[in-house]
C-alpha cells in the first residue's frame, strides 16, 4: 500500500523553528516576570489547578478545538466502567496525590519520579492534537505535556531496550472498572522504541490550560497522535524498557481485532467495522480519516518497507 504525503496533514502547521524560537524566549521572559508561579504548577496540584508557565509548541494542530465539556465527559477508560459517561462520573476515587512513576527495566537509569517532580522535567508545553478512537468518533484536544523522549534519554536505555511498555494503576479500591473482566488489569500499552523516541509522542499533564481531569487519565498519561486512542494510556504508574514486543491489553483481550501498531489508517478495517471515515465529536457529518490521522508527514517513515496490513 503507498503512503500519502503532505496531502494528508492539509491543518497541522508547524510554526517556523525562528518563530518559535522568538516566543519561546519572550514566554521565557514572562516566566522570570512571574517567577512566584512559574513552577509549572501551582500549589494545589488537582485537578482543574491551572498549570504555569507554559510554552507554546510547534507541533501544534490550527484546528477547531472539541469544547472542554465534550473532553471531560464523553471519554474512555474501562478502569471506571465501559460507558462514556462513567471515567467522568465514577473517577472521583483515584487519587493521584502521592503519585509515583517507576522507570525500569532495560536502562543504565532506572529510577522513581514522583508525580511533582515528573512535572519539572522538562518545559510544559501546549500540544493542540487530534485523537481518533478506533471506535469512529475524534477529538482535537489541547493536550499540556512534554516529550516522552525528554524521559526516555534521562534514563539512558540500553541497546537491549527495543520496545517501551507503559503500565496503568492497579487497584480496584480506586478504579472500580477493575472488579469487573472486561480486560486483564493492569492495562497495558507499548511502543517500539523510535516511536517513543518520536517527538510527536508526549506524556500529557493537563489540557486546556489545567491539571489534566481524572477521566482523561491523571496525573499523567501517553499521547501519541498517530495511533487510535487506546494507544494512549492513562494514569500511568510504570515504563519499561524491554526487548521483546509487549503484549497489550487490547491484544491479550481480542488479538486479531487490535494489533500492536495500530496506526490509525482508513485503508486497513477493524475486522468488524469500516476505519474509512469517523465522527468528529460536535459535527453531524462524517469526515474522511486521514492515513496516520494525518500526521504522516511526520512518522511515515517510521514504517517505510512495512506493510501495514500485517502489522496493522
Ligand atoms: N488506562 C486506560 N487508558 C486508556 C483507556 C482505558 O480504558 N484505560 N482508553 C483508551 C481509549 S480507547 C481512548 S479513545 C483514549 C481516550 O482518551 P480521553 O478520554 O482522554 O479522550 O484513552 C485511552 N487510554
Ligand atoms: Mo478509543
Amino acid at each position: 500500500m503507498s503512503l500519502r504525503s503532505s496531502r494528508d496533514i492539509p491543518s497541522l502547521e508547524i510554526t517556523p523553528p525562528e518563530i518559535y524560537r522568538e516566543r519561546r524566549l519572550f514566554m521565557q521572559g514572562m516566566g522570570v516576570m512571574v517567577a512566584g508561579t512559574a513552577l509549572g504548577i501551582t500549589s494545589d496540584a488537582q485537578a482543574g489547578a491551572k498549570l504555569a508557565d507554559v510554552h507554546r509548541s510547534p507541533y501544534t494542530l490550527n484546528e477547531e478545538k472539541t469544547p472542554y465539556k465534550a473532553v471531560t465527559t464523553y471519554n474512555n477508560f474501562y478502569e471506571f466502567g465501559p460507558g462514556k459517561s462513567d471515567p467522568a462520573e465514577r473517577a472521583g476515587s483515584l487519587k493521584t496525590r502521592p503519585w509515583t512513576v517507576k522507570v525500569e527495566g532495560e536502562a543504565g537509569k532506572p529510577g522513581e519520579y514522583d508525580i511533582d517532580s515528573l512535572l519539572k522535567l522538562a518545559p510544559l508545553e501546549e500540544r493542540v492534537y487530534r485523537l481518533r478512537c478506533v471506535e469512529g468518533w475524534s477529538m482535537v484536544i489541547p493536550w499540556i505535556g512534554f516529550p516522552l523522549s525528554e524521559l526516555i534519554r534521562r534514563a539512558a536505555p540500553t541497546s537491549r531496550a527495543k520496545y517501551v511498555e507503559f503500565v496503568t494503576l492497579d487497584d480496584p479500591g480506586q478504579m472500580p472498572g477493575q472488579r469487573s473482566d472486561i480486560l486483564d488489569w493492569p492495562y497495558v500499552e507499548g511502543l517500539r522504541m523510535d516511536e517513543a523516541m518520536h517527538p510527536l509522542a508526549i506524556l500529557a499533564v493537563g489540557l486546556y490550560g489545567e491539571v489534566l481531569p481524572n477521566q482523561n487519565g491523571a496525573p499523567v498519561r501517553l499521547v501519541v497522535p498517530w495511533k487510535y486512542g487506546f494507544k494512549s494510556a492513562k494514569s500511568i504508574v510504570r515504563i519499561r524498557f524491554v526487548e521483546k514486543q509487549p503484549l497489550t491489553a487490547w491484544m491479550r483481550a481480542a488479538p486479531r481485532e487490535y494489533g500492536f501498531y495500530s496506526n490509525v489508517n482508513p485503508h486497513v478495517d477493524h475486522p468488524r467495522w469500516s476505519q474509512a471515515k469517523e465522527r468528529r465529536i460536535g459535527e453531524f457529518l462524517k469526515r474522511d480519516t486521514l492515513m496516520f490521522n494525518g500526521y504522516g508527514a511526520q512518522v511515515a517513515q517510521l514504517y517505510r518497507g512495512m506493510d501495514l496490513q500485517t502489522f496493522f
